[in-house]
């Protein structure tokens, strides 16, 4: 019986992961499982079909062996929650969210604000800027109130920016009903439903730059505006839709630009994620073994800033099997990681292999991120710090943190310091408790040090 098990651990493993390139790790690794190990999440959404019961049992297998978050592609979405005025419906989503719960899996919410899957009923209120408010507070209050506490992220705010120019998108009925402030307001009540909720402002094209003209540069002045407003707003999910380069040679997007924009958000303690990733070829053309391999390699570009800058934790793929993608749509094809058969494609080695071979700079090799540069900066050089990432330990200690205070397990005596995301240090305390008092620190993400001995752990903090 034992063995029949094993052999079905084993049969399973291959289907799972890819072809030989794995074979030099253990076979029971899953994207999951390293993901875990990195500290990030890595996700893919649960496809409409899957709500439906229409997609075959492996879908399923293969989604919640190799993934850690999940988002619905469609069924959280206004016209999906609240079809009616007022009448509500959060079968789909409750679905998902006990699948996520069943399966230990991080649930994303997509989304709150958005000019498009707005029921017809919304519009009828378009010139009504009281009405318009009010439907949307109670949208929000009700949806974000229903998922409280199950749903740990949000999209407040969807592709509110112009794809041409920088400036808001006018073709919104938030925006032409409200004007901008909708997008103030949303965060604000989606902050007071669910205090605890990460809250993203969600768009494409933002991996095409920072600079003022293009919308990554216009979104960050933004995000400057709001934080020092004390909006809430604690993530910018980069969808990054992006097209494979060679086959458009015109696509300008980089993963390059898409990091600049991670570091400058580190500077407002503001987080980035990938939330929607696909690298899609123009539809019609014949893709070979040579360009899956080059996509593999991008999605591993894209994987690479979510594991080495500081303020970045989530990398989610916009469908598992190139089978049920929206990419069609957008005269693109073959973006996804499995193939029509679920089979995984060299995307899959790639990403699999870099996070198995994944390894935190160490001291000297950590020059490229804000966070690392000004600790050499301001600490006194015993303050350096390894990692400015929740890394995997290599020992039993532990911490976490429940509202103010940091409860440290593993450890005899440890010594505890809390840095800003700019590297700064601002806390330091030793005991041999496992209990340290944080009030004196304001609300905000931090990166944590514990060290006992020669145990040492590094980890990014939220304190609320
Ligand atoms: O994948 C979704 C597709 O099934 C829907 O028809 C489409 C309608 O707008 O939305 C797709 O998902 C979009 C996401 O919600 C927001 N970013 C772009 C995604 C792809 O279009």
């Amino acid at each position: 019986m034992k063995k029949a098990h094993a052999l079905a651990g084993l049969v399973l493993s291959t289907a799972l992961l890819g072809a030989g390139i794995s074979s030099a790790f253990a076979a029971d690794e899953t994207l999951r499982s390293l993901a875990d190990k990195n500290g990030i999440y890595i996700g893919a959404i649960l496809n409409s079909q899957w709500f439906s019961g229409g997609l075959p049992g492996n879908y399923e297998q293969i989604h919640k062996a190799q993934f850690n978050i999940v988002v619905a592609e469609n069924e959280m979405k206004f016209d999906a929650t609240e079809p009616q005025e007022g009448r509500f419906n959060y079968n789909n989503g409750d679905k998902m969210v006990k699948y996520a719960q069943q399966n230990g899996m991080r649930v994303r919410g997509h989304a709150l604000a958005w000019h498009s899957q707005v029921p017809n009923w919304v519009n009828n209120y378009k010139n009504d800027k009281k009405k318009l408010l009010a439907v949307l507070k109670n949208h929000i209050e009700k949806v974000v109130g229903h998922w409280k506490g199950k749903v740990a992220e949000w999209d407040v705010v969807n592709e509110a920016i112009s794809n041409n120019e920088p400036m808001w998108r006018s073709q919104s009925v938030w925006y032409q009903g409200i004007g901008p402030e909708f997008i103030d307001s949303a965060f604000v009540w989606t902050h007071a439903v669910d205090p605890d909720a990460e809250l993203c402002y969600n768009d494409y094209n933002l991996e095409q730059g920072i600079n003022p003209k293009a919308k990554a540069g216009f979104l960050l002045e933004q995000v400057k505006r709001w934080v020092k407003n004390g909006i809430p707003i604690h993530c910018v999910g980069s969808q990054t839709h992006v097209e494979d380069t060679t086959t458009d040679k015109h696509f300008i997007g980089s993963p390059d630009s898409l990091r600049s924009l991670a570091k400058e958000l580190a500077k407002l303690n503001v987080k980035l994620k990938i939330t929607e990733l696909d690298i899609g070829f123009k539809s019609g053309i014949n893709v070979s073994k040579k360009d899956l391999e080059r996509q593999g390699q991008t999605f591993r570009q894209y994987l690479d800033i979510i594991l080495e800058e500081p303020n970045a934790d989530t990398y989610l793929i916009w469908g598992v099997s190139d089978k049920w993608s929206w990419l069609g749509g957008l005269n693109r094809q073959k973006g996804l990681i499995y193939d029509d058969n679920l089979k995984p494609k060299p995307a899959f080695d790639s990403i699999l292999v870099r996070l198995q071979t994944y390894e935190p700079p160490k001291d000297t090799a950590k020059k490229d991120t804000v966070v690392q540069d000004s600790i050499k900066k301001d600490s006194t050089g015993k303050d350096s710090i390894n990692a400015i990432r929740t890394i995997p330990s290599l020992n039993s200690l532990s911490m976490h943190v429940a509202g103010h205070t940091l409860f440290v397990t593993g450890a005899k005596t440890a010594k505890v310091d809390v840095f800003d995301m700019q590297g700064r240090p601002i806390f330091s305390a030793e005991n041999n408790k496992g209990v340290f008092d944080l009030t004196t620190i304001a609300e905000g993400l931090y990166v944590v040090r514990v060290q006992s001995g020669f145990s040492n752990l590094t980890k990014r903090i939220s304190i609320k």
